[in-house]
This record gives structure tokens, C-alpha cells and sequence, in this order.
């Protein structure tokens, strides 16, 4: 197994390296060069994590902060910018205007970030998704907010910013088809990102999940022109000729029509890619087909639970009745490799059920099980829902909790629910046990694995999944431990 294990990781770090020719950096800083008489002003996107996110399985995947070089496409050529990504950056301010992306989770420490520098002389901008939700709240800590997609209101935002007279708050709208430009990746100069080639293709989702923020607020559902797309596959093929796509729509393949019109591009290209689906997508043998043919290394199935009623009490209707065992056979025949999303503390979750749910699993030969317990983010159904019946915590992402013993989660927020069937300590033991179990780096996995990526013609593709199990479930026995010596401190309760 050990064997196994480091010819992965040196295959993983020789799909990694790259030699490719890149644009001139600074410790990672993407300056832009076109300026005859120097910038008026320099401004600083910046891209924050969290100090524990490093036990997170998704920082397995470390991309490129994407919606920031959207915005960077936009800005006025007298405005100089740069890049801090905390995924692979120092954190450092160096510039006269800071302009940070937002989501929940990260939002307590970027408002600290923000107070910081403010109370240095310098201006704030904040905008995302949590910004997009908590307007009020984002606005104590900026000179100015944007809600909402920005792109077509940006550029207005810098012109403001350069004859000093910034609002302090912009509304963005849904950018139309017509309106969206091609992402310019050297503004990401030579950081080493794990999956570089990130793209989108679509924006918005034509679902109403009711724990899904992004579809209700974010705009409908839109397709980029094709043209567009394939200048952006183009640049990243120029870029990094042996990265695979990564698309991180929210639903590709919502649009069957212009799917297909990806689907056929990407053949045209000759290109390699990853991408989420929905469960009756994924069910759908035909479909699947299609995206081998064209290519297709691997899916993120959003399952969420194997019980129809838990789907239908958060409204995934879309995933009730779906023959998912049957499918994960079908896909792995043809080569696909499957990561199935599944979500822990539904409403019918019990302990009895959860231990149904990894003996049903174990039966299903996905190649990577990524678990998370539920989180109820603000601006969703689910959250003004529980939020009128004292079920969830007001405000929970400016909490303290992340220094409690809840932040052993998996993806290290507090319980900030009340569950019936679960005690917080009990939810992490069984989330955690979960994963420990289904995503094990035994013989038959390891196999099972390699077989399908030798299917597929994607070998390495194979040993980055199996790097990803075998991270995913080490995180999850020393965050075990952890829970288990929590517990026994506890005299064995599960408070
Ligand atoms: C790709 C993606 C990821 C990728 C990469 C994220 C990244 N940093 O780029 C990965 C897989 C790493 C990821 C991880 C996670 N994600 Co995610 N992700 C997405 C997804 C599907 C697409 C984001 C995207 O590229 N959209 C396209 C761009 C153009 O739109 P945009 O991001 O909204 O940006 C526009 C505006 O928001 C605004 N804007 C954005 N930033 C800024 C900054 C400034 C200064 C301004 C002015 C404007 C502005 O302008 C942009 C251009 O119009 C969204 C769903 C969605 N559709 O938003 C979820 C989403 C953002 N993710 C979500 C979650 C929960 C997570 C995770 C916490 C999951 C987890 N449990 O670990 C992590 C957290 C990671 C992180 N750093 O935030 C939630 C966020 C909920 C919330 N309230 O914060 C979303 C909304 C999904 C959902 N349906 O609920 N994610
Ligand atoms: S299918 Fe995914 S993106 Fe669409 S509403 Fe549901 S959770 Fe959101």
C-alpha cells in the first residue's frame, strides 16, 4: 500500500509541475504591465481562507478564486491590480484599496482584516455571495459593498473610487449572456493551484434546493457564448497544456441544449474534464455516455442522502426515486470516475439510519465519499425556516464557535443547529465515522479505482482521486480521535 501510495503522490506532483511559459510575478503578485506612467491607484483582490480549513477535505482542491479575475477583466486600465489568495499566498496588504471576496464561513476573519486596514487609512470594498445575503452586515465593516454579481457594475465602482467618490453601496445585477468577457487566467501568474484549469460555463441553476443560496439569489440560469468559452479553453490549454477542466457550475447540464454544445466543444478540443451533475442527471445512461465520449474524467454526484425523504424535506426533488447504485456501475464501466456529495444531519438522519446509510453505501463502489454536516447558511429557505422556529442560531458565523470543541467538524463550523435525533458531539461522531469507514484506502478500493481510471485512459487522474481519499480519511481519524477524547472527557456523554 505504501508503494502504491508514493508512486501517486509522484505522479501527482509530475501532473503538477509545470514548466510552462507564465507571466512575470512577484511572490505570486500579478502586476498588470501596460501602464505608461504608472498606476493612479493600486488595488488588491484578495481571496481569504480559514486558519483551520486546512482539515477540510476541500482544501484538497485548492482553485483559482475565479470570480476575482472576472472582475479583474472589468477594471479600468488605470487602476493597477493585484492578486493575495490565501491558499497559496502570504498574507501581505501592500496597496491603497482592498477589495475582498465573501463567503459565510470566512466572513468573521475578513472582517477583521477589513476594520484593520480601514483603521490604517486604507479602503474597503467587500462583495460575494455573503455580502450578496448580509448587506447590513458587510457594510460595517467597508467604504462601500457590492451585492449581487458585479461585472457589469464595477467599472463604475472604479470610476467612483478614482474621483474619490465612492457610495457605500453598489446593486449588481444577473450579467446578461451577451455581456460576459473571457477570464483572463494569467492573472493567477505561477501559483501552483491543484486544479488550475477551473472554468464556468453557466451561471445560476434552474433547482430550488432550499438549503442552496446561489440559486436564489444569484440570478437565473445563463449560458456563456461559446465563442467565450472556447477562447478561456484555449488560454488555460496555452497555460497548463496538462491540466485537466475542472467546470465549477453550479448545473452544467442544466440546459440539455447548450450542453450538448459544450459537450461537442470539448470533443472538438480534445479535452479532459471534471464537473458536478445532479442525481437524475447522473442517472441518466445516455447522458453519461455523451460526457465519456467527450471526455469526461469524473463526476460530483450531489446525492445528499440515499433516503427520498430527507431529499424531499429540502427540497431536492430531483433526487427522489434515482437508481444511484445502478448508475455508479453504469459510469465507472464507461471510464468515469464518481465522488458522491453527501449531506449529514437532514432531518431524518438518526443514528440507526446513518449506520444503514454506510452499509448501503458500502455496496456502491463510488471512488470518493465527500461527507459534510449540514450547514445552514444565511439567505437560504432552510435558514429563514429554522431561523422562525429558534432552530438555528442567529448570526452563527460570527460566533466564537470555531474555538469550541465543535470546530472538530469536518469542515470545522459549530453545530449552529438543533437537531432532533442528534446531540452536536454525536453529529460529528457520526459524520466522521462515516467517512473513516467509506472512504477506507483498502486493497479493493485502491484497485477499484486504478481500474476505472485505466478505463478511462486517465491514470493519474486515478492516482489524484485515491491522494484525495487517502487525505480525506486521515482527516477524518485525527479529527476522530479528537471527538473521541472530547467525549471521554465528557464521561462518555454525547453533549
Ligand atoms: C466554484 C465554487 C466553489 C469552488 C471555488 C470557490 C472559489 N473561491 O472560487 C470550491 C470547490 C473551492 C468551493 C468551495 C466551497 N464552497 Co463553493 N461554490 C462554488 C460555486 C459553485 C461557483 C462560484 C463561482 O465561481 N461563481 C461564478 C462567479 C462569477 O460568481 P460569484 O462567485 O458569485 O462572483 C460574482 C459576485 O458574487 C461578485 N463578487 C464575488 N466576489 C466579489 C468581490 C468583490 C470585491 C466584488 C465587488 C464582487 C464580488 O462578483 C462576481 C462576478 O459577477 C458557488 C455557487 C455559485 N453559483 O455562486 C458555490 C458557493 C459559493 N460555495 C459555497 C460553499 C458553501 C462552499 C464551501 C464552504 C463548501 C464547503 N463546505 O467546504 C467551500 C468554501 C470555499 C471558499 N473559499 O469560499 C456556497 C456559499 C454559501 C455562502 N453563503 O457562503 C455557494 C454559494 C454554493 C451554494 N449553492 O450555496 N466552492
Ligand atoms: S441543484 Fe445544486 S445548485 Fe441547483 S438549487 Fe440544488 S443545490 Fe443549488
Amino acid at each position: 500500500m505504501a508503494r502504491i501510495l508514493s508512486l501517486i503522490s509522484l505522479q501527482i506532483l509530475q501532473c503538477l509541475k509545470n514548466d510552462d511559459k507564465k507571466p512575470i510575478s512577484r511572490w505570486g503578485y500579478y502586476e498588470r504591465v501596460n501602464l505608461r506612467e504608472g498606476p493612479a491607484m493600486k488595488l488588491v483582490f484578495v481571496n481569504i481562507m480559514h486558519e483551520l480549513y486546512q482539515l477540510d477535505s476541500t482544501a484538497t482542491i485548492s482553485q483559482p478564486p475565479v470570480p476575482l479575475a472576472v472582475l479583474n477583466a472589468v477594471t479600468p486600465k488605470t487602476i493597477g491590480t493585484a492578486l493575495v489568495d490565501e491558499q497559496t499566498d502570504k498574507v501581505q496588504f501592500d496597496g491603497d484599496v482592498f477589495a475582498f471576496t465573501l463567503a459565510t464561513q470566512f466572513a468573521g476573519k475578513v472582517y477583521r482584516y477589513a476594520d484593520d486596514l480601514r483603521a490604517a487609512g486604507k479602503k474597503v470594498i467587500l462583495g460575494g455571495i455573503h455580502v450578496t445575503v448580509c448587506p447590513e452586515e458587510s457594510m460595517r465593516h467597508a467604504d462601500a459593498i457590492v451585492t449581487g454579481e458585479a461585472e457589469t457594475i464595477w467599472p463604475t465602482v472604479c470610476e467612483d473610487l478614482l474621483t474619490g467618490k465612492l457610495k457605500e453601496r453598489y446593486t449588481g445585477s444577473p450579467t446578461p449572456s451577451l455581456r460576459m468577457v473571457p477570464v483572463d487566467y494569467r492573472f493567477f501568474g505561477d501559483r501552483l493551484y491543484q486544479t488550475p484549469a477551473s472554468l464556468f460555463a453557466t451561471r445560476g441553476c434552474n433547482h430550488r434546493c432550499s438549503f442552496c443560496v446561489s440559486s436564489r439569489y444569484m440570478g437565473p440560469l445563463r449560458t456563456k457564448p461559446l465563442d467565450v468559452l472556447e477562447r478561456e479553453i484555449d488560454q488555460l490549454q496555452d497555460l497548463y497544456p496538462k491540466a485537466f477542466l475542472q467546470f465549477t457550475d453550479d448545473n452544467l447540464l442544466a440546459d440539455r441544449d447548450y450542453g450538448a454544445e459544450v459537450l461537442a466543444l470539448l470533443r472538438r478540443k480534445k479535452r479532459r474534464f471534471v464537473t458536478m451533475v445532479t442525481l437524475d442527471q447522473f442517472c441518466d445512461d445516455a447522458l453519461m455516455q455523451e460526457m465519456a465520449s467527450s471526455g469526461c474524467l469524473g463526476v460530483a454526484v450531489g446525492v445528499e442522502s440515499v433516503d427520498d425523504d430527507n431529499c424531499l424535506s429540502v427540497d431536492k426533488l430531483h433526487n427522489v426515486g434515482q437508481p444511484f447504485p445502478e448508475a455508479v456501475h453504469q459510469a465507472n464501466e464507461k471510464g468515469i470516475q464518481v465522488c458522491a456529495l453527501l449531506m449529514v444531519g437532514l432531518p431524518h438522519d438518526t443514528p440507526e439510519r446513518l449506520a444503514r446509510t454506510q452499509r448501503y453505501l458500502e455496496k456502491v463502489p463510488c471512488s470518493l465519499y465527500d461527507l459534510r454536516i449540514l450547514r445552514i447558511y444565511p439567505g437560504s429557505r432552510l435558514y429563514d425556516r429554522m431561523l422562525s422556529r429558534g432552530n438555528v442560531n442567529d448570526a452563527w458565523w460570527l460566533g466564537n464557535e470555531l474555538v469550541s470543541t465543535n470546530h472538530f467538524l469536518p469542515g470545522h463550523l459549530g453545530v449552529h443547529f438543533k437537531h432532533s435525533h442528534f446531540s452536536p458531539m454525536q453529529l460529528q461522531y457520526s459524520t466522521l465515522t462515516l467517512i473513516r469507514e467509506l472512504d477506507r484506502m483498502n486493497r479493493m478500493a485502491v484497485a477499484h479505482v486504478l481500474r476505472v481510471g485505466r478505463r478511462g485512459g486517465a491514470l493519474k487522474f486515478a492516482a489524484m482521486i485515491l491522494s484525495a481519499r487517502s487525505l480525506t480519511v486521515k482527516q477524518a481519524r485525527t479529527l476522530l480521535d479528537r471527538v473521541e477524547q472530547a467525549m471521554a472527557a465528557n464521561d462518555g456523554e454525547c453533549s
